[in-house]
């Protein structure tokens, strides 16, 4: 069992999770200052405003990166920052521009690949309050690809770009549960298209169109000369049938991931929804033109793959409510004899399962013809870690386990599946900004005191990473 020599490994984040700093150098708000400023939106009424300070702690980041032995960092980049209101007739921030391209060349000189998310959830608010941000087919493409263009002229050195983090997350959790910001609920009074139960899949249309848009112009203008390669990061976790001699919850396996990941997967190498979807979805799926198939279709370098958890999938009877967006099932961590997923973790929807991370690397492999994959996030909070002493936190044998197991069956799925997996980024270098579950939920392997300055404590698991990887990364 090995991984190429030239396998890159490391750890990533995201700009509203770590940065702070929110007023500095022209910054514009996002719509991630606007929804934690809602009461009760926050578990712990908190917010993005100091977060971990990165914003004026590259050099300390930095240098924990190379400590650990990281050979890439991903990162994000806050599209306020670059052009404070968003669109493409804003003006745009140079200063916002600076700190970014500063920070690759000092990533480079450390040694260390950057790996760029042009879009992890913080929207420029600006956008949001014009026309309705993500909801906008027309607007919110043009813009993106405005914004993208921006950055791939300023950082000629950035070989690796992602264009959307999880955009399942995007549209559901931010226009169907309301979990996430800008907040739209299924409440249909609520919604300015004026039906909430078609919000997250016209979402989920236009944020495929603007990274058709952005992809179509780096390859075009950017990747001839610059020779980089750029894809999408999709999240997804794994399935297991409740009952397994029951064949509707074994076909209700895969139509949960057609749910979260083919959604944006299909359309990306086949041009077309899931068939699953359509026939539960009807007409509030919207249809792709034939420009918009000849944007999508094809518009992947290699797949950027989110993965976490796995459920037992128990099929549903009858006919789905409008808002459903699972695939009329229930996700569970029982099966039917009572055996558990995995342990409990502080997040209420994070079990350990890493066999199911073999498995949906093959289960994506076998569908989309062995594309090249970036597994760009992979990582667990601990229970109750908040709440223990810092020497017990520091001892985190729970996370070291979690990356052991995972990791092995990554390595696993490489040399025995044939799955073409090049790169590995743990979730997360620190703990952050954990969104609506505020700072009581850490996925770090470094520890953040948010008391005392933002004070940063490397957790066993930090160190676990680099030894793990010298064993399996072939030498030759
Ligand atoms: S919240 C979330 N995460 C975590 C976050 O820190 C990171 O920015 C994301 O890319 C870790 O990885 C992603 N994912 C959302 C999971 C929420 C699931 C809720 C399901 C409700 C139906």
């Amino acid at each position: 069992m090995s991984l190429p020599k030239d396998f890159l490994w490391g750890f990533a984040t995201a700009a509203y999770q770590i940065e702070g700093a929110i007023h500095a150098d022209g910054r514009g708000p996002s719509i991630w200052d606007t929804f934690c400023n809602i009461p009760g939106k926050i578990a712990d009424g908190s917010s993005g405003v100091v977060a971990c300070d990165s914003y004026n702690r590259t050099k300390e980041d930095i240098d924990l990166l190379k400590s650990l032995g990281a050979t890439a960092y991903r990162f994000s980049i806050s599209w306020s920052r670059i052009i404070p209101v968003g669109g493409r007739n804003d003006p745009i921030n140079q200063k916002g521009i600076d700190h970014y391209v500063k920070f690759v060349d000092d990533l480079l000189e450390a040694g260390i690949t950057p790996f760029i998310t042009l879009f992890h959830w913080d929207l420029p608010d600006g956008l949001d309050k014009r026309y309705g941000g993500l909801l906008n087919r027309q607007e919110f493409p043009l813009d993106f690809e405005h914004y993208a263009r921006v950055m791939f002229k300023a950082i000629p050195k950035c070989k690796h770009w992602i264009t959307f983090n999880e955009p399942w997350c995007s549209s559901i959790l931010g226009y169907n549960s309301g979990y996430f910001a800008p907040g739209h609920t299924s409440d249909r009074t609520k919604s300015p298209v004026g039906d909430s139960a078609r919000e997250p899949w016209i979402v989920g249309h236009n944020l495929l169109i603007a990274h058709g848009r952005a992809v179509k112009a780096y390859r075009k203008d950017f990747k001839p000369t610059q020779g980089g390669e750029i894809g999408i990061t999709l999240n997804g976790d794994a399935t297991l049938p409740w009952d397994p001699e029951d064949p509707l919850d074994v076909e209700a396996c895969d139509r949960k991931i057609e749910f979260a990941i083919s959604w944006f997967a299909d359309p990306i190498y086949f041009g077309k929804y899931p068939d699953s979807m359509r026939k539960q979805l009807g007409d509030r799926l919207p249809e792709f033109t034939p420009e918009e198939v000849a944007l999508v279709k094809g518009s992947n370098d290699f797949y950027g793959m989110n993965h976490y958890t796995a459920n037992y999938i128990k099929h549903k009877k009858g006919v789905p409510p409008e808002d459903d967006f699972l695939g009329n099932l229930e996700t569970l961590f029982y099966d039917k004899n009572g055996n558990c997923i995995g342990p409990e973790t502080q997040s209420f929807w994070l079990r350990p399962h890493a066999q199911g991370f073999r498995d949906l690397l093959n289960w994506l492999s076998k569908r989309y013809g062995y594309p090249k994959i970036y597994v760009t996030e992979n990582g667990t909070s601990l229970k109750g870690e908040n709440d223990m002493p810092l020497e017990q936190i520091v001892e985190d044998d729970f996370r070291v386990k979690y990356f052991n197991d995972y990791v092995n069956a990554m390595a696993k799925a490489r040399s025995e599946d044939g799955v073409n997996v090049k790169g590995y980024l743990a979730w997360s270098l620190m703990d952050n900004f954990e969104w609506a579950e505020g700072y009581e939920t850490r996925f770090g392997v470094t520890y953040v005191d948010y008391e005392n300055d933002q004070k940063r404590y490397p957790k066993k698991s930090a160190k676990s990473l680099k030894p793990l990887f010298d064993s399996l990364i072939k030498k030759d």
